[in-house]
Order: structure tokens, then C-alpha cells, then sequence
């Protein structure tokens, strides 16, 4: 018999850093699209390798949904190389909307997340008849996960400690402009990005871990054109060989 989970069991169970095949039903809507694809961006959020699969093909008025994050649901467009070890479906109450897929998967699915009250379970499930639509058991599903700290809503290098501030400072410099009405809106903003940026960064004098400190270097030998923080402090120098001689008194 399979179980019914709640929210919190369902979040629990999502594995990171797995490859994980994302299920839904055929002749895909809106809905079945929108809660795979952004289950799979919450899986990648986690270090899952995810794909969506499908029995038919994104059709082409939906097709703004998933440009640019995966071109094809087909399974045999998927890499070659692509061997999932978790399997979730989503919006797929049976599996006669699985459609041709199923016996391929049959027995092997960790969990199916759905809001069809009426439907034949074939995995445990996170299951809410009262639930507008797959997709906003998708988005609750990610509000718990940060919640209970298994995604992280702070991008990965930035200084926790600092968030408040950097939200505050933000919200501060859009709000009031930066007193020219030459400015656009991109630029407005921009310079609001540049002064939070400075609350959430590194600072003289605290301890950093090595990760983190490799971390930032690496990302900024991959820029290299950028030699000044945003108030155009420098953060990296050439130091050649005059330089050094005279650091040596040699010169
Ligand atoms: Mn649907």
C-alpha cells in the first residue's frame, strides 16, 4: 500500500545531488509543464541533475516555459549518458496518464506529487485534492525546503550575516532614486545592486574558510577585467618585475 506524505515528509525525501527524472502526463498542459520544469530547477538548486520526461513533446504555444532550460521532454532526446537513480512524478494521478512511459519506470517511482484526489497511487505521494493545481504543490514544496534549510534561497559565497543589511539598502536606494531624472530604471537599480553587493561581501578582518576563499578567486580569475569593487577600490594588482625588484631594493 502506498503512503500518503505530508509537505514535510515530501521535502525530506527529495534527494540532492542525484540525477532525477521529473514524469508527467501526456498531452502536457500548462500545469504538468510549469510544476516539472520548476521542480527541476529546485532539483538543480540541490545538485540534482534533472530532465523532464514526457510521452509527448512540449507543444509549441508552451514553449516559453521551458525555452532555454530543456529544448525537448522526449525521452530518447535526453543524453544519452542519463541514467536517473530517483524518479518523481508530477500532475499524474494514474498510470494511464503516464501514458507509454509507465511500464518503463513502473515500481521504480520515489514519489508522485499531485492535486487529483481521485487518482490510482503507483508511489507514495504528496497528494492535495484541495490544491489549485500540481504547480502550487510544486511552490509550496520549495518554500518548505528552505524553510527547513535544504535549499538555500541565499546564493551560494555571499556572507548570510549580511542579507538583512543588503535587502535594507537595496529596497532604501530604489526607493528613493539616486536624485537624477536622467537616470533609467535599469540604472537606478543597478546602483542599488552595487550598494548591497558591499553588505553581503567579504570583509578585512573576518575569518573565511578556505572553500570560500578559493571559491571567490576562482571566480574572479575568470573576469579578469575587473580590477575595483562597484566605489572603485581596487581588488586585484599587477605586481611585475620592477615592482618586485623595488619591493626588494634592487632597483
Ligand atoms: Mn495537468
Amino acid at each position: 500500500m502506498y503512503q500518503r506524505l505530508t509537505l514535510t515528509e515530501t521535502a525530506v525525501r527529495l534527494r540532492g545531488n542525484e540525477p532525477t527524472l521529473i514524469l508527467f502526463h501526456r498531452h502536457p498542459d500548462g500545469d504538468a509543464i510549469g510544476a516539472g520544469f520548476g521542480l527541476k530547477l529546485i532539483l538543480e538548486a540541490m545538485g540534482c541533475t534533472a530532465y523532464c520526461v514526457c510521452e509527448d513533446e512540449i507543444p509549441e504555444r508552451l514553449r516559453f516555459l521551458t525555452e532555454g532550460v530543456q529544448d525537448s521532454i522526449l525521452k530518447e532526446n535526453l543524453p544519452a549518458d542519463f541514467a536517473p537513480t530517483q524518479i518523481i512524478s508530477v500532475d499524474t494521478a494514474s498510470p494511464a496518464q503516464a501514458g507509454v512511459l509507465y511500464p518503463d519506470y513502473e515500481g521504480k517511482f520515489d514519489l508522485m506529487i499531485d492535486h487529483h484526489a481521485k487518482g490510482d497511487m503507483y508511489a507514495d505521494g504528496y497528494i492535495d485534492g484541495e490544491a489549485s493545481s500540481a504547480g502550487e504543490l510544486i511552490y509550496r514544496l520549495s518554500r518548505e525546503l528552505v524553510r527547513i534549510g535544504l535549499l538555500s534561497a541565499i546564493p551560494e559565497g555571499v556572507d548570510s550575516d549580511g542579507i538583512v543589511d543588503m535587502i535594507l539598502v537595496m529596497a532604501e536606494r530604489i526607493k528613493s532614486g539616486t536624485g537624477s531624472a536622467g537616470l533609467t530604471k535599469d540604472i537606478i537599480f543597478e546602483k542599488a545592486l552595487y550598494q548591497a553587493s558591499c553588505k553581503a561581501a567579504i570583509k578585512a578582518g573576518r575569518e573565511y574558510s578556505k572553500e570560500q576563499i578559493k571559491r571567490i578567486v576562482d571566480k574572479l580569475m575568470e573576469i579578469p577585467d575587473i580590477t575595483v569593487c562597484p566605489h572603485g577600490r581596487p581588488v586585484a594588482m599587477i605586481l611585475d618585475k620592477k615592482n618586485l625588484d623595488r619591493q626588494f631594493e634592487r632597483t
